[in-house]
């Protein structure tokens, strides 16, 4: 039997931009402008402008949710939805009251609201204007919304994030080109880190004279992917050990421990491409470090020495220090195409423990993508998702035993709560405890939605 703490919360994770739909929103995002612009970039299927019709079903929504045993939910506000006019974050007076109502559903659900501010979903005229995450000027624009958001909800909601997976942002939008706007850019994308790690300790600066009090807690979402080297050559644990660096270290040294990495900063400084930073703005950084860490978990890095000269790379890539690599004999999500590495769980639990001074963390997301579950259906419709069971259960196997050694987690989010669109594949691969019909939006609960339940009121699985 695996036991879980008294007090530990277990929730889902989701976002506004993959649920809402973009009724009544008066600007777009980078995913709404690229997915109107060129819909061949995506797997067909529904787009952000219907998404799971949470914003026309979410007291619906909320009540399913209660029903799969979800106690605590991780949302965001869409700064495109909220705000009028960037420059001043004057009020869009719809979306304030659509997030008071959402709120209100899920107090009187006894669902615990935790709100993130950015979820990838940059205004794209904040991109085209300034070049998004590149420009200091975009940083006090996401602080001035940010404020608006303690504000106006910071009475009722304790828990707040300011960023879901920045590293994100950096490699899809700015570095390898996955995401809007598409950009390959290495310089670029190290001033982009720097500026969110910036933005996110000017935030928190802002929430803690907005919402005084020890209940009112504030992180950031990072995405740990541990980097474990392929063999024990010094040139493959060199390659990890930068690697981590880079893909971790980047956002979590300066989030909780008030400063970047010495080898990596000495390193980009080297290459000629560390950051334009200030003395101020580094105080700020060390002033302000979270609350408490929200870490998303899907799948590990494996990692060996490159294969490509520093030389024959410009401009700069770290790609330069290390390699992915397919490690055979792995086991795969196939449908997704991430490695399944459940014991990453505990060693991301150690990890925090020894060197982050246990501060206190939630997996903030961990869940499966499945294609097709239609032919998991049972003849009343109910998908019958052990795989998704399973999974769960393995990843919180690892993740008690890193309770057992001591670690500070407080809490489960299982991404998703109901399935929902996805920033490359749309639709394709569903990740809910419960089913979303993108034809009709009928929502029904799968059988991990019952298994969660159970999980959630006892805080045990067999
Ligand atoms: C995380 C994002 C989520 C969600 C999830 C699943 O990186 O924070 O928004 O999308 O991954 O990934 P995907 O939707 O790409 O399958």
């Amino acid at each position: 039997m695996v036991t879980f703490p008294k007090d530990f919360v277990w929730g889902a994770a989701t976002s506004g931009p993959q649920t809402e739909g973009n009724f009544h929103k008066q600007h777009q995002n980078v995913f709404d402008y690229w997915f109107a612009t060129e819909p061949e970039a995506f797997d067909a299927g529904v787009g952000p402008d219907t998404a799971s019709n949470f914003y026309n079903d979410y007291d619906a929504d909320l009540a399913k949710m209660a029903q799969a045993g979800i106690k605590g939910l991780r949302t965001s506000i869409q700064w495109t939805r909220l705000i009028d006019d960037f420059e001043t974050a004057s009020l869009n007076p719809d979306g304030v009251a659509f997030y008071n109502h959402v709120i209100d559903s899920m107090l009187a659900h006894h669902i615990k609201p935790y709100l993130n501010l950015h979820h990838f979903d940059l205004p794209v005229e904040l991109y085209d204007k300034y070049g998004g995450w590149e420009s200091k000027h975009v940083v006090d624009l996401f602080v001035k919304f940010a404020e608006q958001c303690f504000k106006l909800f910071g009475d009722r909601v304790d828990d707040w994030f300011t960023f879901n997976e920045p590293k994100v942002v950096v490699d899809g939008q700015y570095l390898y080109g996955w995401h809007y706007p598409c950009l390959k850019d290495g310089p670029k994308a190290v001033q982009v880190a720097y500026n969110m790690n910036l933005a996110s300790a000017k935030a928190i600066a802002s929430f803690h004279k907005i919402c005084p009090g020890s209940t009112k807690k504030i992180g950031i979402i990072l995405n740990l992917t541990p980097a474990y080297a392929a063999t024990d050559d010094p040139a493959d644990v060199a390659a990890a050990e930068f690697a981590e660096l880079w893909s971790n270290n980047l956002f979590l040294d300066p989030a909780v421990l008030g400063h970047f990495p010495a080898k990596l900063v000495k390193t980009l400084d080297q290459d000629g491409v560390l950051w334009d930073a200030t003395d101020e703005e580094l105080a700020i950084i060390a002033a302000n470090p979270v609350d408490y860490l929200g870490v998303n978990y899907y799948h590990p890095f494996r990692v060996e020495r490159p294969d490509i000269s520093p030389k024959s790379l410009q401009p700069w890539l770290p790609d330069i220090y290390f390699k992915e690599y397919a490690m055979p004999g792995r086991v795969m999500n196939v449908d997704r195409g991430w490695e399944i590495y459940p014991q990453a769980m505990a060693d991301i639990a150690d990890n925090i423990r020894e060197n982050y001074h246990n501060i206190p963390w939630f997996i903030s997301e961990n869940g499966m993508g499945v294609a097709g579950e239609e032919r998991f259906m049972d003849a009343d419709g109910v998908v019958q998702d052990d795989y998704r069971i399973d999974f769960m259960k393995e990843h919180l196997t690892a993740l008690a035993k890193g309770i057992d050694a001591g670690s500070n987690c407080k809490g489960y989010f299982v991404w998703t709560a109901i399935d929902c669109w996805s920033w490359n594949h749309a639709y394709h691969n569903r990740y809910g405890l419960i089913r979303d019909d993108i034809h009709t939006q009928e929502k029904t609960l799968k059988k991990s939605a019952g298994w969660f339940k159970a999980l959630s009121e006892t805080g045990t699985f067999e």
